[in-house]
């Protein structure tokens, strides 16, 4: 089977791994080249069966080697050079890779001196002092890893991966099964689909006649490690990345109850269960039937009794092709799986309403965006404008890195002569409006970049926590709240800090911080990066009910980045935010009469 440009991209990540590891170093060259070549592939067409090594190497980012190793890939089904180095690290020492304060030569250390190579092993070496032991490991970075250990429950029984590393796992799996002959619809369900942040195991739901095909498919990707059982139906494997997916194939015609059931939450489909009964209905996953009269007290069937039931025709199919069919019949309007988790939004659909949720489309700007001016960043002005213009935005605020960030921070004059740059550029242009902003840095007091009158010179400016994350909540909190009350903050960028499944947030008064936010109408971002996703969705939800207008910004550093608008408008529909609340889905002229208002 052909492989695609996704897989690829997945495997040159693995390799970048494996190589940080192996190199003793996240900053070797050849870990750098993976993951340039990573990029230029993910910037690649979907199938690149036809590219030879000699076009491959052509491309921007991909050296001759690599492009020999990519061509190895499609050719071989795997690189020799990867096997090799699977081989010599055990993906235990991945995991441990994972912690903060860990790194790779750490994690060669804790290998060669102690034979420690993976969690449970670090587990015990902890426990019994080896690890206090090693030269370079001092008391506090001992504290530190058990501290990430315990807050990450890296190792707990029940290990649930961030939403960041399930979800690419999923949408790889999609998108080879979609082209399976047969497939009629797929998607996934389960906690993904509901978008929590932490996901137990994967599933995926595919629609087809003909289950075979699509079980020996998904058998034969890359990624899967090891099969945990694999039947008519359902199949079920760990993933290189170790999450779970259980892939099940359903006919056609009952796709929609599946979908149903299988999105859950299970304490969301009690409440539709008991909806059913109270219609004289019952409700699984083959669908939503009516009972024949006479077997009307004959009360809980076993689920074989109702799919044989329904095979003999026995029983009246009331709705089961499509979600909707099935929230109609039980006379609900069709709810959103972001918010199906049975905490009022059964009752909200059945009274009051549900909230008017954000779409991507309703996106008319961005307002957290990097180019290489920023250290970090990868993209010129001119790059990034035209393709944010191409994705049809009629505003972007350009945020680069404020001085104070040690790695990458732009000086005063830098920051004008872009301002000059830009005004001109939206001259020229003249189909998007460009704001001159910057991502200032909340120091530990509270402080600013710059000067009052050099911020007051800015068009948007997004005020983040970049440092100091373990300060008692109080400091935290007044930290916040002092750049909230600057007059030309206009929003405060990825609220706690957190990166999912690495480090948690600053801890804050979450309802003090809101309520001044509500007073100034300074905006709190959601920040769509699938590590961040921050501010988290029960502070949206709290903001929401205390008046908070919200933006959602990419904070992209690349132009591929730009797609994660899309996780950003899920985070928003996970936190109940109506789309009204949110600043850039706001018309031009409404959005910057706004910020008028917010500033000075
Ligand atoms: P996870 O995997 O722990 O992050 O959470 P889910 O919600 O994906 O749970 P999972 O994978 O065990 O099952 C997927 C969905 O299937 C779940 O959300 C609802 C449905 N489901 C599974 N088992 C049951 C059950 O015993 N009763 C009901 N009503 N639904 C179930
Ligand atoms: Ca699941
Ligand atoms: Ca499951
Ligand atoms: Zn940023």
């Amino acid at each position: 089977m052909s492989k695609d440009r996704d897989e690829v991209a997945r495997v040159l990540g693995e390799l970048a791994t494996l190589t940080e590891i192996d190199e003793g170093s996240p900053n070797a060259f050849r870990v750098r080249a993976y993951q340039n070549a990573q990029r230029a592939v993910e910037g690649l067409g979907e199938d690149l069966s036809g590219m030879s090594a000699g076009d491959l190497a052509e491309v921007k980012g991909i050296g001759k080697s690599i492009a020999a190793r990519i061509r190895e890939y499609l050719d071989e089904g795997t690189i020799a050079k990867l096997e090799q180095l699977r081989e010599k690290h055990p993906k235990g020492k991945l995991a441990l890779l994972k912690i903060p304060g860990l790194g790779p030569k750490s994690v060669q250390l804790l290998d060669d001196e102690l034979d420690v190579t993976d969690l449970e092993g670090l587990a015990a070496a902890l426990e019994d002092g080896r690890v206090a032991e090693l030269p370079g490991m001092g008391a506090k970075t001992v504290e530190n890893i058990e501290r990430a250990i315990a807050q990450l429950g890296l190792t707990s029984k029940d290990q649930r991966v961030p939403i960041g590393t399930a979800l690419p796992v999923a949408e790889r799996i999609l998108r080879v099964l979609r082209d399976v002959p047969g497939v009629a619809d797929l998607a996934y369900a389960g906690s993904l689909r509901r978008f929590r942040e932490d996901i137990g195991d994967i599933d995926v739901l595919v629609a087809s006649e003909d289950g075979a095909p699509v079980h020996a498919a998904f058998l034969a990707m890359d990624e899967v490690e090891r099969t945990i059982g694999s039947g008519d139906t359902k199949t079920s494997v760990v993933t290189r990345d170790g999450v779970q997916v259980d892939l099940r194939v359903v006919p056609p015609d009952s796709f929609g109850a599946a979908l149903v059931y299988f999105t859950g939450s299970k304490a969301h489909n009690i409440r539709l269960r008991q909806r059913a009964i109270a219609r004289g209905l019952l409700l699984n996953e083959y669908g939503l039937v009516r009972k024949p009269i006479e077997d009307e007290d004959a009360g809980d069937e076993p689920e074989q009794d109702v799919a044989s039931e329904l095979a003999s025709g026995d029983l009246e199919v009331v709705a089961s092709a499509s979600e909707r069919e099935v929230y109609a019949a039980l006379d609900l309007p069709y709810i959103a799986p972001e918010l199906r988790e049975d905490d009022g939004e059964i009752e909200d659909a059945d009274g009051p309403g549900l909230p008017d949720l954000p779409t991507v489309a309703d996106l008319r700007g961005d307002l957290h965006d990097h180019t290489d001016l920023s250290g970090d960043g990868r993209e010129s002005l001119e790059d990034l404008v035209e393709a944010v213009a191409a994705r049809g935005l009629s505003y972007l605020a350009i945020t680069d890195h404020a001085e104070d960030l040690r790695m990458n921070g732009v000086s005063r004059e830098a920051m004008l002569e872009q301002r000059r740059a830009l005004r001109e550029l939206e001259q020229r242009r003249g189909d998007i409006r460009l704001f001159h902003g910057a991502e200032l840095n909340i120091g530990a007091d509270g402080s600013l970049d710059y000067d009052a009158a050099f911020l007051a010179g800015f068009d948007w400016l997004v005020a983040s926590v970049h440092s100091h994350f373990s300060r008692p909540v109080e400091a935290q909190t007044a930290r916040v709240i002092a750049a909230i009350r600057h007059p030309s903050v206009t929003a405060i960028g990825h609220l706690t800090g957190r990166k999912l499944g690495r480090r948690p947030g600053i801890e804050l008064d979450v309802e003090q911080v809101l309520d001044a936010a509500a007073e100034t109408g300074t905006a709190i971002e959601i920040n769509a990066a699938l590590a961040r996703l921050d501010a988290p969705a029960t502070v949206i939800r709290e903001g929401a009910r205390r008046g908070v207008t919200f933006v959602i910004s990419t904070d992209a550093h690349a132009i591929d980045e730009l797609d994660r608008a899309r996780f950003g408008v899920a985070q928003a529909r996970r936190g109940r935010l109506d789309k009204a609340r949110i600043a850039n889905t706001w018309e031009l002229d409404r959005f910057e009469a706004w910020i008028d208002g917010i500033r000075g």
